[in-house]
């Protein structure tokens, strides 16, 4: 398979414009995704948010499978960060969030507090594309004010908005690593849709999100295509029939990762969370 090493121009400035802004803020939301949230974790994010509390959102959590999500959750807590679970496109996240970040941000609001101000927290939200930033940040509002789409690269750019209670948010286009050597992680982003389908999709990486389903979940596979347990069965369980005769093995691996995609497989974290990095 081609590699993928995917870090265009505009990424680079995303995350020089993100060095700045991040100066601003008083708290990081670091959304991953919580089928993959070790592959969400990106070193140059982690970097970037050093000097700053942070708020990890495990975000798409209705795709997820808490049993093993929990047992890599307790590496995000410490002195200055904390963690939710979150299903963004659900109403009712706002006030979780709110209180989060009052907690990690309680410093400044006791000095403020002592000069008789009520201080605004400024938050900005960071992660890989299509993790749910904008969605995130929709439910803050709590109206549809960012835009939002299931592909990566909808948000193009920096942008603030004002939610009650005293608390700005950053909404940021998503970024991924300058430098993806390491290719288990880099088809993980593949299969979870944080890189785009125009670059990576192809039958090789549908056989790579088969094995590594079959490798995490056994027999998940053909219990949900019956019985079929490879692209070509998958694609003759389902009647996909190719023009020229035969199974039309792409429209089959098409199936897959949207049948993935939208939890249609069941609820399933698609990284090996013992492997170490
Ligand atoms: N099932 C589910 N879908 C979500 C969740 N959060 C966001 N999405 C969907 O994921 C896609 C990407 O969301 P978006 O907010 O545009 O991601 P962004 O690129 O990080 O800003 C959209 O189709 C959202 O509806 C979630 O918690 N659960
Ligand atoms: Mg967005």
């Amino acid at each position: 398979m081609m590699k993928i090493n995917w870090f265009p121009g505009h990424m680079k400035k995303a995350l020089d414009e993100l060095k700045k802004e991040i100066e601003k803020v008083d708290v990081v939301i670091y959304v991953l995704d919580a089928r993959a949230p070790k592959s969400s974790i990106n070193p140059e994010i982690d970097k970037l948010a050093e000097s700053r509390p942070i708020l990890f959102v495990l975000n798409k959590v209705d795709l997820s499978d808490i049993e093993k999500l929990e047992k890599f959750v307790p590496i995000l807590k410490s002195e200055r960060s904390d963690f939710i679970y979150l299903n963004s496109t659900e109403s009712g996240a706002g006030s979780i969030i709110n209180s989060k970040i009052r907690l990690l941000c309680k410093n400044k609001i006791k000095k403020h507090e002592e000069k008789g101000i009520k201080p605004t927290l400024r938050a900005i939200v960071v992660g890989i594309p299509n993790c749910g930033k904008s969605t995130l940040v929709n439910n803050l509002c709590k109206k549809a004010k960012a835009v939002t789409g299931n592909k990566p690269g909808v948000t193009k750019s920096q942008q603030w908005f004002s939610i009650g209670s005293n608390i700005e948010i950053c909404d940021t286009p998503g970024t991924l690593y300058p430098n993806l050597e390491n290719q288990e992680i880099a088809k993980t982003l593949a299969f979870i849709g944080s890189i785009k389908d125009e670059v990576v999709f192809d039958i090789e990486l549908a056989n790579q999100l088969l094995e590594r389903i079959e490798k995490i979940y056994p027999g998940i596979i053909s219990r949900h295509y019956k019985g079929a347990s490879t692209l070509e069965e998958i694609a003759r369980v389902r009647a996909f029939l190719s023009q020229g005769g035969g199974f039309d093995e792409e429209r089959a691996a098409r199936a897959l990762f949207n049948d993935f995609r939208t939890g249609k497989l069941g609820q399933l974290l698609i990284e090996d969370l013992d492997e170490k990095l």
